[in-house]
């Protein structure tokens, strides 16, 4: 396409169309690792985005593909207030005391208890905040009640929606990690350049967060698991299982190796398959978490000033290769 021959009512329908086709690719890629097109078809029409882009700067717009790359340099972050706290978990290292959990919250709403189980995402805590459908503020968790605001560095990260499948307003809490693969591929680049390497993938994600040249931060290759639905009555579900539908249907990515449980016999079977799993998967996870699945369970027994009681972490006892290497150093 001639830019010269090209009018401006032109290119806005074109730059429109590109726009739709290279988000929904990019949700298909990244969200749902699920690609529909070969790279090449869309490599190329991100090539025709970016040179109208340049043709007609008045056009481009801050949800636009193109704007992922970074390219800001921060003075520094912000402080974020959460105005509901972002409470971390209880955590448990024993079926047994998973099994003690699960007897006192049943005891305390006297009913069955079922727990939407989900892996343990060894990453760090974020929350996101939309207004109208757009992405308007990313922060870190912080201590809980104040943490950094990173919406620069997240508009960087492929599987954050800048825009939503509907205009609603709310904020949801998720993890944001580095793949496996991604960290490898850091720490040989680092090496190579003489630069201090990552210890692990958890600590390369938070240093890539708190870059303040956000086209470092896009380079990084983070993703993003979606895990948690701040005000779940604003959207009319009753239970975690359903917010998380709910929530790739506005088009976060979640993680589907989650499932619902209905007994210590499920749950111990749950545990038993991801730790036989776990270095099977493309992100590293320390345990698992069990959250009751029903919302009124969550407002029925709230939370301590630390932990919500609904919910408990599993974590894993070392595996054997963290022992092998414990055992190396040992003899060393
Ligand atoms: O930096 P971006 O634009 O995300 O691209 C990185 C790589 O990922 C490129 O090689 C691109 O071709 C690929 N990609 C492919 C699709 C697809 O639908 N085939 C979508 C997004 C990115």
């Amino acid at each position: 396409m001639s830019n010269q021959e090209t009018t401006l009512e032109e290119a806005t329908h074109r730059i429109n169309q590109l726009r739709t086709d290279l988000i929904e690719w990019t949700r298909q890629y990244y969200v749902l690792d699920q690609p529909t097109v070969e790279d090449h078809v869309y490599d190329e029409s991100y090539r025709q985005l970016t040179e109208l882009e340049q043709a007609f700067p008045s056009l481009v717009t801050p949800d636009s593909p193109t704007q992922r790359v970074g390219g800001q340099v921060l003075p520094g972050f912000e402080k974020v207030t959460h105005e509901i706290p972002m409470l971390s978990l209880g955590d448990v290292f024993s079926i047994e005391e998973l099994s003690e959990f699960d007897q006192r919250l049943q005891k305390s709403v006297e009913s069955e208890v079922s727990y939407n189980a989900e892996l343990k995402i060894d990453g760090l805590a974020i929350s996101l905040t939309y207004e109208n459908g757009v992405f308007i503020k990313g922060s870190t968790r912080g201590d809980g009640t104040i943490g950094e605001d990173i919406t620069e560095n997240l508009k960087t990260v492929k599987s954050i929606p800048l825009t939503l499948t509907e205009p609603i307003s709310l904020e949801v809490r998720g993890e944001c990690y580095m793949p496996t693969k991604a960290f490898i591929a850091l720490n040989k680049r680092r090496e190579e350049a003489g630069e201090a390497t990552f210890a692990n993938p958890r600590n390369a994600a938070a240093g890539s967060l708190r870059q303040l040249n956000t086209s470092e931060t896009a380079q990084r290759q983070l993703s993003t698991f979606i895990y948690y639905l701040v005000n779940p009555e604003q959207l009319n579900v009753k239970t975690q299982s359903e917010a998380l539908e709910r929530l790739t249907k506005l088009g976060f990515r979640t993680n589907n190796e989650s499932r619902v449980t209905n007994n210590m016999t499920e749950i111990s079977a749950y545990i038993a398959e991801y730790q036989a799993k776990r270095h099977d998967l493309s992100y590293d996870i320390d345990g698992i978490v069990l959250k009751a699945n029903l919302f009124a369970i969550h407002d029925e027994v709230g939370n301590t000033v630390k932990v919500p009681k609904w919910a408990i972490a599993y974590k894993f006892p070392p595996d054997e290769q963290e022992t092998i290497v414990l055992d190396i150093e040992w003899t060393v």
